[in-house]
């Protein structure tokens, strides 16, 4: 999956590159830096010594010394000033010039700390917006793998409303007993032509039902991976839009679209409907055909069904609250 938040210690990951939180000297600190600049011993600080200090908003990129990634990207974070002082696009900087940096270097794999969500007392939530939207339009350009590395949990946090919809929605919906099927409700539905028909008909004479028929029934012996490429044709994206916005990795998408046969997990099925924009309806016809349903007894799928109904197609999102609430990530 190209962006992965995940929660981790940054001078353990073993990406091409790391990116340090560090301040205008770039000579160490506290917080991410003094943990960089000990796990990577000495020779970072002497290296670092070398280049002159740094502009907020800025990057410099070192080697690694005794870290198990090549390159540390240093980038220095604005402090949070309120909000006035030019802080969200001082921070944006930071992730572009970093990602500048580690593209110019060939880093097939990068991992960001929070810049600039401790210390320099950027607000969380806010921070988190920042780096999700920066890396995000950078993936739709770029083939990189990007994480989002989270030190503690208590660092992490989505909106307050965000939060409190998404809790709310869980507590009326979770494992409520009996939840009907949209198969239940069609079986009660009139057996008229549901087409452009306006009187009722009989379904038989019916053209343009007769012509619906036939259509639902080559879609029946349709393959997910068949029913994934007419979707994609049918709104109208190119390939590479729908994985990209899908956060799926194009070697996966490339399996998926030559094995007709391909079983795909069901993160990836419901990553591909958000990506699609399906309502609910059709997320579920899409994840029948590979085998799966959306139940009320699992919370990972409460807040699948809260986002598609309320219309909200962003991945990074809905990854962002499913990290919040503890549940594995859409994409692969
Ligand atoms: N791995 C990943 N994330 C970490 C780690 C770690 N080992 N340690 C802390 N964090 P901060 P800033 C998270 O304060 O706000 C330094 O003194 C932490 O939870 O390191 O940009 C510099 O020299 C937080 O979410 O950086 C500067 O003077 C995030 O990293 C100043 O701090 C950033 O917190 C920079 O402040």
């Amino acid at each position: 999956m190209p962006l992965h938040i995940i929660r981790q210690d940054i001078t353990r990951m073993e990406t091409d590159a790391i990116v340090n939180a560090a301040n205008p000297t770039l000579l160490g600190g506290g917080g991410v830096d003094g943990a960089i600049h000990k796990a990577a011993g000495k020779g970072l600080l002497l290296e670092c010594m070398k280049l002159g200090g740094c502009k907020i908003g800025m990057a410099k990129l070192t080697s690694a010394h005794k870290l198990p990634c090549r390159y540390v990207i240093h980038t220095v974070g604005p402090k949070w000033k309120g909000g006035t002082g030019g802080e969200k696009e001082l921070l944006k900087s930071c992730y572009r010039e970093s990602l500048k940096l580690a593209l110019e270097k060939e880093c097939k794999s990068v991992a960001f700390p929070l810049i600039s969500s401790g210390v320099y007392g950027y607000p969380k939530d806010k921070a988190l917006k920042v780096a999700i939207d920066v890396i995000g339009d950078f993936l739709l350009e770029n083939e990189m793998t990007v994480y989002i590395v989270i030190f503690d949990k208590a660092s992490y946090q989505i909106s307050e409303k965000l939060f409190a919809d998404i809790t709310e929605y869980i507590d009326d919906n979770y494992a409520f007993a009996h939840v009907e099927s949209r198969l239940e409700r069609s079986c009660r539905a009139p057996k008229m032509c549901s087409e452009s028909c306006a009187a009722p008909v009989f379904l038989d004479k019916c053209p343009t039902f007769s012509g619906t028929l036939i259509n639902n029934l080559a879609q029946i012996d349709e393959s997910f991976s068949q029913m994934l490429l007419r979707k994609i044709d049918e709104k109208g994206m190119t390939d590479a839009q729908c994985y990209k916005k899908a956060n799926i990795d194009r070697k996966l998408f490339s399996k998926i679209r030559s094995d007709v046969n391909y079983k795909p997990s069901k993160p990836t099925v419901i990553a591909f409907a958000i990506s699609l924009e399906l309502p609910l309806d059709e997320a579920e016809d899409m994840l029948k055909k590979a085998g799966f349903a959306l139940s009320h007894s699992n919370k990972f799928d409460i807040i699948i069904e809260y986002f598609i109904s309320k219309g909200k197609y962003d991945i990074h999102e809905i990854n962002e609250a499913l990290f919040a609430f503890d549940q594995s990530l859409l994409g692969a």
